[in-house]
């Protein structure tokens, strides 16, 4: 593959910015930035430990600019530290609002957050009020129309207990149904060593029933095909990651024929994927092999923040790893409307402003 010139590369840069893009796979507080970071630490009164959670958050900070590669596990030590930040309603609100605003800025048209509500007794944060402390920014910023549409799904953590698992669940629920369109789905993440989720798929399906869209993380992990399977079979309207669906890769030819038969569209997040480790390189990444099969694929960032990355950026790696023309790209970015969770009419209404970008 011929490398690119300096000047193509500054090109490829500027064209990646400049298209409208969709985020479909964003965990708010993975996607917090250093800048909202030191924002919300700032809220809180200096201590050792505060003191020792910044310090390995800026090691981690620079190590992921330098796309060092660490392992999952590593990765899930650092959401801990964020999340003590983020532990009470005008923190959420806090967050929230710079995410949008970075995604706003980074051209990005249409964004599903997500997260998994917490409470925090000491700060009187409920999993309610965090909901609703997500909503009114999120509602907020679609009234200001800011260039940016931004809907909301509710994450089950694997690591939290199931009778919470069925909390956020009926919350979810209810949600669904009085938000005014804005709480679309439910998303299945957390770490992936932990939980039985033949526990969990009782929930899910129930889920589905109620009408709400479902987005899982499934397959991230290798030696994960069996509960893969059984998340595959509920089915989601979504797969976060599916790195190891097709039997090449370490998945099962059932996997990869559900897949294909029910044409499930696949996040794929390239950076967060090469450092946390599930992939060895981005040239290794399985969305090549879905895109050259046709297969709905949508470019996602998964955690921004921790990964230090954005959306324009996994679309230049995108096209720098496979060669990929500005056609191809604006053709991703425009399929992707096609699997978003909001109603047709936003579905409608997004792809005349692509046309009016091209
Ligand atoms: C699985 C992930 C993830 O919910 O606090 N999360 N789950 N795989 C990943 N790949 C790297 N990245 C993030 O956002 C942070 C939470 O999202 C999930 C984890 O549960 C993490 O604690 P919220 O807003």
């Amino acid at each position: 593959m011929p490398s690119r010139s300096q000047t193509e590369k500054k090109k490829l840069h500027d064209f990646c910015m400049k298209i409208p893009k969709v985020e479909l796979h964003a965990h708010l507080n993975g996607s917090i930035s250093t800048d909202t970071l030191q924002k919300l630490s700032a809220r809180k009164s200096s201590s050792d430990e505060k003191a020792s959670d910044l310090a390995k958050l800026a090691k981690w900070k620079k190590l992921t600019e330098n796309r060092e590669q660490r392992s999952l596990e590593d990765c899930f030590e650092i959401f801990p530290l964020v999340h003590k930040l983020v532990d009470d309603a005008e923190a959420v609100a806090i967050a929230t609002r710079d995410v949008i605003q970075e995604f706003a800025a980074d051209n990005v048209k249409y964004l599903e957050l997500r997260s998994s509500p917490k409470e925090n007794p000491s700060t009187g944060l409920t999993r309610r009020t965090y909901i609703e402390t997500v909503l009114k920014e999120i509602k907020q910023s679609n009234y200001e129309s800011n260039g940016i549409l931004t809907r909301f799904l509710l994450s089950i953590d694997r690591k939290v207990p199931l009778p919470v698992m069925g909390e956020v669940v009926k919350l979810a629920e209810e949600f669904h149904t009085s938000s005014e369109g804005l709480l679309v789905g439910l998303d299945l993440s957390g770490d992936p060593f932990t939980t039985n989720v033949s526990d969990i798929i009782p929930l899910l399906s129930r889920a589905k029933n109620a009408g709400l869209k479902l987005a899982l993380h499934l397959a991230e992990t290798d030696d994960r095909s069996a509960e893969s399977l059984m998340l595959l079979q509920v089915p989601p309207d979504r797969i976060g990651h599916g790195t190891f669906i097709h039997p090449a890769a370490g998945g099962t030819d059932e996997m990869e024929e559900l897949v294909n038969r029910l044409k499930i569209p696949i996040e794929c997040c390239l950076t967060s994927n090469l450092i946390s480790r599930t992939v060895k390189s981005y040239s290794e990444h399985h969305f090549k092999y879905w895109l050259n099969k046709n297969h709905p694929v949508v470019l996602c960032t998964d955690d921004k923040g921790v990964f230090s990355t954005n959306l324009s950026e996994e679309y230049r790696i995108a096209a720098e790893t496979y060669n990929l023309q500005n056609d191809d790209l604006w053709r991703i970015s425009n399929e992707s409307i096609n699997y978003i969770f909001a109603d047709d009419a936003t579905k409608t209404s997004l792809r005349d402003e692509w046309q009016i970008c091209r």
